[in-house]
């Protein structure tokens, strides 16, 4: 282990830290640096359990030696290679090893470095599609409220998470919202996918009626919305969400950013759902959150349909300098020969049911007012300080850090996303530990 372990006082002001309270974080920073398997080890020697697989990335576990090794051998053999009117064989490798797990028909992969470069491919291949098929008129996007499709201007704006919008101004031009599908009154503590709500569907079909099929590019949807605390979808919600984008002509994305590489018990939500999309946006799991990297499905009919004139030209002018980067194609192959090797792809399915009983055995435990899974996936909501959104989840995550357990949370929401390594025992420790914090905190 490297001597970051000794870690001495140190000057934190330089570095603006992402989504974080800058000046409470570094009043008291929690540091990590070393990770093995299912824990990492913070800067005070001690074990931490990792209940959210670092950022929902991490599906595989930390510093798995294939993928630990394929880095090594690959940064020393060719580091990096032009992304544009070159290529490198072991980023076609990838693509081919991607598209033999990917929902049928997904036979194109388009890569990016991260989940809101997939999120901003994703969206102007939707515009560009309908363009080059002649339908040119259709450019607008619509997203759904409490959706998380990234940080940048196309994901912020098909988003609906009103913090991460009202800061930047305009957003883009064209977009609206589904409603979201989160109804506490009727489905709290369900257990898989709720009973109630698939008939906020039919409200694509309202905004179809105010804005005319004819306009409309594309919808995107994550298939179970993480970041804004775990919104399951209805029962039956996502098939009428591919019917009526069917009858009016319209693309459907899913943006399984979180859902994709095993999360659900499924390699994607797609999957689960039995519903496939148009397009897939994801990254994270692609690459077990090791080197940063994001691929984007696309269906063949999308694809094909910019193979079309002169042979020298360029089809779809978009792409980044880091687009299938050998070193991140690297991380990925070996991250698909682990998920092979030990059946993560599908072995959340396997412990679902066990992760299901021990999350809901959290019911009646102090502040609880909704407990809600899927897959290797579980919320538990509290009830908010009044006046102080989101503080009393925040003092749990604190706490629970203390204690021994990475949790994540979102305003009042503990959201769960282990390793898909996690076992029977490491489960009981994370709500363990989740129990005891909810006892302690105010
Ligand atoms: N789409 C979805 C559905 C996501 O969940 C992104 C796009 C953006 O990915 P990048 O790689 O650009 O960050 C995400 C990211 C959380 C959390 O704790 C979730 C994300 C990122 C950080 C924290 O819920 N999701």
């Amino acid at each position: 282990m490297s001597d970051r372990l000794k870690v001495t006082p140190n000057d934190l002001s330089a570095f603006w830290m992402p989504f974080t309270s800058n000046r409470q974080f570094k009043q008291a920073p929690r540091m990590l640096v070393a990770s093995k398997d299912m824990h990492y080890t913070a800067s005070d020697g001690r074990k931490i359990l990792d209940g959210t697989a670092g950022l929902w990335c991490v599906n595989a576990g930390h510093c798995r030696p294939k993928i630990t090794e394929a880095i090594q051998k690959q940064a020393a053999e060719l580091d990096y290679a032009p992304a544009f009117q070159m290529g490198h064989p072991i980023v076609f490798e990838l693509a081919n090893r991607l598209v033999d797990i990917a929902p049928k028909g997904m036979d194109h992969v388009f890569f990016t470095n991260s989940g809101s470069e997939s999120v901003d491919t994703a969206l102007k291949m939707a515009i560009a599609y309908q363009r080059v098929k002649g339908e040119g008129a259709r450019t607008r996007l619509i997203g759904r409220e409490r959706g998380y499709h990234g940080v940048n201007f196309g994901g912020i704006s098909v988003g609906g998470i009103v913090t991460n919008r009202k800061m930047f101004g305009t957003l883009l031009t064209g977009v609206d919202h589904l409603p979201h599908t989160h109804l506490p009154a009727k489905n709290a503590f369900t257990k898989g996918e709720p009973e109630h709500g698939a008939e906020l569907a039919d409200e694509l079909e309202r905004i179809v009626t105010l804005h005319d099929a004819s306009t409309i590019a594309a919808v995107i949807v994550e298939p179970v919305a993480g970041s804004t605390g775990v919104l399951i979808p209805p029962k039956g919600y996502l098939k009428r969400l591919r019917e009526i984008c069917d009858k009016h002509g319209i693309l459907l994305i899913f943006d399984e950013v979180i859902t994709g590489f095993g999360r659900l018990g499924t390699p994607f939500a797609a999957d689960y759902f039995d519903v496939i999309p148009d397009i897939i946006t994801t990254a994270k799991g692609v690459s077990n959150g090791v080197i940063p990297m994001g691929a984007v499905f696309v269906k063949k009919e999308i694809h094909d349909a910019f193979m079309n004139g002169p042979e020298h030209l360029i089809e779809f002018f978009h792409g980044y300098t880091y687009s299938g980067n050998p070193i991140a194609s690297a991380a990925a192959l070996a991250t698909l020969d682990t998920y092979k090797d030990e059946g993560l792809l599908t072995r959340g399915a396997e412990l679902a049911p066990y992760w299901e009983e021990a999350l809901h055995s959290l019911k009646g435990e102090p502040h609880v007012v909704d407990i809600r899974n899927i897959g290797l996936i579980g919320a538990i909501e509290l009830q908010p300080i009044a006046g102080s959104p989101s503080k009393r989840a925040f003092s749990a995550f604190v706490k629970a850090f203390e204690r021994g357990a990475l949790i994540r949370t979102t305003g009042d929401i503990i959201a769960l996303s282990p390793p898909l390594i996690i076992t029977k025992g490491q489960i009981n420790e994370l709500i363990d530990h989740v129990r005891e914090v909810l006892r302690t905190i105010d």
